[in-house]
């Protein structure tokens, strides 16, 4: 495997998922403290209130980021940590949280790579109507001013929003994720919001002329036709609108999907004169979260069916299949052509065996080898990818499915707070040696 000097290394987090500390230093409510005291929403009622503790544990865990020898570390920042109303009054304890975080791995070689909405939604805006007015989109721009003027002489690496395919259609759409709606329709303005509001954080920094470089990160997954029949390729191509080209388009080309006529009537009403434009200024990269591929068939309506995994699967079911990563750079390069590309996320959850203080986890780590190899062979077929960060640092709150599920390379003792590394981490350790 080959990769060039100054490709960036990194591990990657989320705020929700790893602080605790959540009713400290003046931390206002989010849509995730909501949902995981909602009875039934999360899985055994597990919540963030403590999840890592990493708020407190931060120093240890840079230690431990610097230790495994990664050029950079991806989190994000908490919005209701910073604007507990979501708007307006500034805690400056927020801001100081991250300042400190930020001294800590500058001081040990790592640099920051910050994500500023990863689904933190305070809930007072939710309460206002949340991603489904337009208004949060202004607030979101706010908030990201905010964040800028305060941290923008020392972080690297800015991503507006990560995945907003899930803070719309799991929040709005089928309501596995905070707040829990459920609107199909409606999902598709949440959508909408979303992409403005990264537009108009993006309009915002260019003001301020700083160095660092700023995109968004798309879960995107490939979607293969089930056979070769027409009825299976034209249900493919629409999963794959739905998955991929609903964001991808708007950002890099101005438009949505034209193909994609339902959907197209549902999101019409959202749209006001100039708002594509916004959505689709020039960003510096894109950031990729690739996990598995769809494989799809129609159904007797032509409505997409995903199918039964032909390979082995993750704890989380999703397939391991790493040649999709391959065609998926290859695909995102030529019909886009983005500046430069990161893997912000890639990464698996499997059941995880503590025995005699090692865990020996051989599936994560062939499939953090075999995904590692297809970024190698994306390079080398010229697509523009510039860094890869294995999610996650830590096992952490993963969503609807609490504790239960672990993507870390270092194993968290939820009791004790106890760190260990996984065979994985020191894997990945001598990988990034070599
Ligand atoms: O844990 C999540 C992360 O927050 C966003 N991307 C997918 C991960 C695994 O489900």
């Amino acid at each position: 495997m080959k990769f060039p000097d100054d490709f960036v290394w990194g591990v990657a987090t989320a705020s929700y998922q790893i602080e605790g500390a959540a009713f400290e230093d003046g931390r206002g409510e989010s849509i995730w403290d909501r949902f995981s005291k909602t009875p039934g929403k999360v899985l055994n009622g597990d919540t963030g209130d403590v999840a890592c503790n990493h708020y407190h544990l931060y120093k240890e865990d840079v230690a431990l980021i610097k230790n495994l020898g990664v050029d950079s570390y991806r989190f994000s920042i908490a919005w209701p940590r910073i604007l507990p109303d979501g708007r307006g009054r500034v805690n400056q304890k927020g801001i100081d949280f991250y300042k400190r975080l930020i001294d800590e791995l500058l001081q040990s070689g790592v640099s920051p790579a910050v994500t500023l909405y990863h689904w933190d939604l305070p809930q007072v805006l939710e309460d206002m109507g949340g991603w489904l007015s337009r208004d949060t989109a202004k607030y979101f721009a706010d908030y990201a001013m905010v964040v800028f003027d305060e941290l923008g002489d020392v972080v690297t690496s800015w991503i507006t929003l990560n995945e907003p395919w899930c803070s719309a259609f799991l929040g709005y759409g089928n309501g596995e994720h905070a707040p829990g709606k459920k609107d199909f329709a409606a999902h598709l303005r949440a959508a909408h919001n979303l992409l403005l509001g990264h537009g108009l954080a993006l309009q915002g920094y260019r003001q301020l002329n700083l160095a660092a470089e700023i995109g968004i990160t798309l879960n995107l997954s490939p979607q293969y036709p089930a056979s070769s029949s027409p009825e299976d390729l034209a249900a493919a191509r629409k999963a794959d609108g739905f998955q991929n080209r609903w964001y991808l388009d708007p950002i890099f080309k101005g438009s949505y999907p034209s193909d994609m006529e339902e959907l197209l009537t549902l999101v019409d009403p959202a749209i006001r004169p100039g708002d594509l434009g916004l959505i689709s200024q020039p960003n510096d990269f894109l950031g990729i979260n690739f996990y598995s591929r769809g494989l799809i068939a129609a159904d007797k309506d032509g409505r997409p069916q995903g199918q039964k995994p032909e390979r082995s699967v993750t704890a989380m079911g999703w397939e391991v299949y790493p040649e999709a990563l391959y065609d998926l750079l290859v695909r995102v390069h030529r019909d886009y052509g983005p500046t430069r590309l990161y893997i912000t996320e890639n990464g698996a959850a499997y059941e995880d065996h503590l025995e005699n203080g090692q865990i020996k986890d051989k599936e994560r780590q062939s499939y953090l080898e075999a995904h590692i190899a297809q970024c190698a062979r994306a390079i080398e077929s010229g697509v523009p990818l510039k860094g890869y960060f294995v999610w996650s640092l830590l096992d952490n709150f993963e969503w609807a499915f609490g504790y239960d599920r672990r993507f870390g390379i270092i194993y968290v003792d939820f009791e004790t707070q106890e760190r260990i590394l996984k065979d994985s981490a020191l894997w990945y350790r001598s990988f990034l040696r070599r």
